[in-house]
């Protein structure tokens, strides 16, 4: 009878792990939306439970020949033309997405967006800046609503936000444009709802415009990756 250790097992169940592929694919109207859901190079913890390596979270839908993509990962690293930040109405940077756009983008940021916006920016809506040190062309500052129970508006602003930045996008001549979860941190929006309004969004202004090119969304952590994975394969499969 042929036997092997505990050690030598969870070596060979790693190497045995397949690449995992998901395709869906549906029509409307003559829209064709493709989904690739891609888990690869998973690894197994000392606990012997599955685990994936943060990179390797990502899915990708075509619109109308447009991409829309989820990410795990950190928004500051990306490079594309625009990077949105998850700011508050005063443009007083903060914690969360926008404590991290302005380290690494230094303080030129800071200093466009007061120079340009003494009154700040109002709730639902966004502004440009440029880009300091990130490789990005400009920052487009969103102000999404803080969750007060989804009976004030909650969801028009989120979406209003959205809208805005890609907009802009649209009028700076933005091919690529890399979202945060807006609203889904400090601003305590429920995640599955963020993620709903967010997609959907972003998919009818693809749809419509046929532009950006590419919509990014960069997801902190497997939570978040996950929640917005789950939105938009149910997005998927009832177009
Ligand atoms: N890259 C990508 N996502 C991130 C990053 C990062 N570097 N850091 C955090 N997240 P939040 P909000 C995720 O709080 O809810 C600030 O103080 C985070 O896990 O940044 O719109 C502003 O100044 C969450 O999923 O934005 C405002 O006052 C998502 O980004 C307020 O927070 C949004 O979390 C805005 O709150």
């Amino acid at each position: 009878m042929l036997t092997c250790g505990r050690e030598e097992f969870r070596s060979i169940a790693v190497s045995l792990l397949p690449r995992v592929s998901v395709v869906l694919e549906s029509w409307q109207r003559g829209h064709r939306l493709r989904s690739e859901y891609i888990r690869n190079r998973a690894v197994l913890t000392q606990d012997g439970k599955d685990r994936y390596h943060e990179k390797d979270l990502r899915m990708r839908v075509n619109v109308s020949g447009c991409t829309l993509e989820l990410l795990q990962g950190d928004i500051v690293e990306q490079s594309v033309d625009a990077i949105v930040n998850a700011a508050n109405s005063e443009l007083a940077g903060g914690a969360g997405v926008d404590g991290a756009i302005h380290v690494a983008g230094g303080p030129a940021i800071m200093d466009d967006t007061n120079a340009k916006y003494a009154d700040g920016c109002p709730t639902g809506s966004a502004v440009e800046s440029v880009a300091g040190l990130l490789s990005a062309n400009h920052v487009f500052h969103a102000v999404g609503p803080v969750w007060r129970g989804g009976k004030e508006g909650e969801p028009e602003l989120l979406s209003s936000a959205y809208r805005k930045c890609l907009q802009l996008a649209v009028d700076h001549e933005c091919s690529s444009i890399a979202f945060p979860a807006i609203s889904a941190g400090v601003y305590s929006y429920p995640l599955g709802l963020a993620a709903n309004v967010a997609l959907k969004t972003c998919i009818d202004f693809q749809k419509w415009h046929k532009q950006p090119r590419e919509v990014r969304f960069i997801l902190f952590s497997e939570g978040v990756f996950g929640a917005f994975a789950r939105s938009l394969e149910t997005l998927v499969e009832m177009k």
